[in-house]
């Protein structure tokens, strides 16, 4: 689409042969405004929509919010919301399709690690912009990619805060470790566990499982075993019906889990079975955040329900996109790469703390929590329990 009438002349005389064009930029015909398109990648559909709704919803108010410079220069600002269906190929066909659209500066996802590295390696290709919400699992920024961040922890650190709660307050001797096979819940899993026997936990499975629905195979030898706790390195939409059954046939051990769980549909699947259970999360809850308040009311006024765990990560992560964007179309050129380096140039005082990134693309200073689980209502999930709160550096590399 060009709109710019010396552009048309200059496309025109290339068709005849008579100019060289240069290059397309990214934006297309930077003097004539076209359109700037932040795009999400979560789960719109299938057992994690509620998270990968919250994000999309999250990035969709900051777009809202603070589009108004750009707009105010000549730009259309538009969302550009891609279901990833938390599956690898689904999120990697999705990647090439943005990476296709020229008009797309940034990319907000995704809720699963597993489909986020895969898919990341296909923004790189076109040095496009992806500021990640969620995802968790170290390999994300240990890949040292100038256009992957994100807002959030990593499980290096999140699952041996898990396993200090586990050895120091819940005083547990013995623990079952499951885990989903995926990047993020088996890694998540492995780090817990390491931590755990280094700590003089005994360790007395370590199982990983891609069943949804008849949990009887693994829960009858763990009853047996009867560990102090069972860890669920995965996502909620699993753990939950694993957790009411192993309620149901009598296991009594604690449940904690990583920050897969930190979801409303966690209580609508599994009601009473998990009120009282810990886990972490690096997901800030809105009642520690001060900031937050005003983004949650302003959710529920817009969307008529509370915003999910990630929803504020993904507002901030939305924020520092066009921030950056600002700031590479103030220098007068807008590419891919210009708005990647602007990112992780950005300083931004965001609803979930200040965010800087270090030289990977990690936050530097990042929030870990340990919640409890405070009613069977999913409608409560907002008031969970702050059992712990920490703000820790990311590792040093190896
Ligand atoms: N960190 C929660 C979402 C799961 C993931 O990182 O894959």
């Amino acid at each position: 689409m060009i709109r710019n009438p010396v552009h048309l002349t200059l496309a025109l005389l290339a068709v005849l042969g008579l100019v060289a064009l240069p290059a397309a930029s990214n934006l297309e015909a930077q003097g004539s405004k076209g359109t700037i398109k932040i795009a999400t990648q979560s789960p719109l559909s299938g057992g994690q929509a509620a998270l990968g709704e919250g994000i999309k919803l999250g990035a969709q108010l900051a777009v809202e919010k603070f589009k108004g410079n750009l707009e105010k220069m000549g730009y259309k600002v538009a969302l550009v919301p891609y279901d990833d269906q938390a599956k690898p190929d689904v999120g990697v066909a999705n990647a090439k399709n943005i990476i296709a659209d020229k008009d797309i500066l940034a990319v907000i996802g995704h809720l699963n690690s597993g489909v986020a590295i895969p898919s990341s390696e296909v923004y790189k290709e076109v040095s496009l912009v992806m500021i990640s919400p969620a995802n968790t699992n170290p390999v994300v920024t240990d890949r040292g990619y100038l256009n992957v961040n994100r807002v959030c922890g990593r499980d290096d650190v999140q699952g041996v805060v898990g396993s200090e709660f586990a050895h120091a307050t819940m005083k547990a001797k013995s623990v079952y470790v499951i885990h989903d096979k995926t990047q993020y819940g088996q890694g998540v899993a492995e780090f817990f566990k390491t931590d755990a026997e280094k700590k003089g936990i005994k360790v007395l499975g370590f199982e990983g499982t891609e069943e949804k629905s008849n949990f009887d195979p693994i829960i009858t030898p763990i009853k047996a075993k009867n560990p102090d706790v069972i860890y669920f390195g995965g996502i909620y939409d699993q753990a939950a019906p694993f957790f009411k059954q192993a309620r149901e046939k009598g296991v009594r051990s604690k449940f904690l889990g990583p920050d897969g769980m930190d979801s409303s549909d966690l209580t609508k699947i599994a009601g009473k079975a998990v009120v009282g259970m810990d886990y972490t999360s690096a997901a800030g809850p809105a009642s520690v955040l001060p900031k937050a308040k005003a983004f949650v009311e302003e959710f529920k006024k817009k969307f008529g329900k509370n915003p999910e765990p990630y929803a504020a990560e993904a507002y901030d992560a939305a924020t520092v996109a066009l921030k950056a964007v600002d700031a590479a179309v103030k220098g007068g050129k807008v590419s891919r790469e210009d708005v990647a380096t602007a990112v992780r140039k950005t300083k931004h005082s965001g609803i979930t703390g200040d965010i800087e990134f270090d030289s990977k693309g990690d936050r530097k200073k990042a929030l870990y929590f340990v919640l409890q689980v405070v009613s069977d209502d999913p409608a409560k999930w907002g008031d969970n329990k702050i059992v712990k709160q920490l703000t820790i550096s990311p590792p040093e590399k190896k």
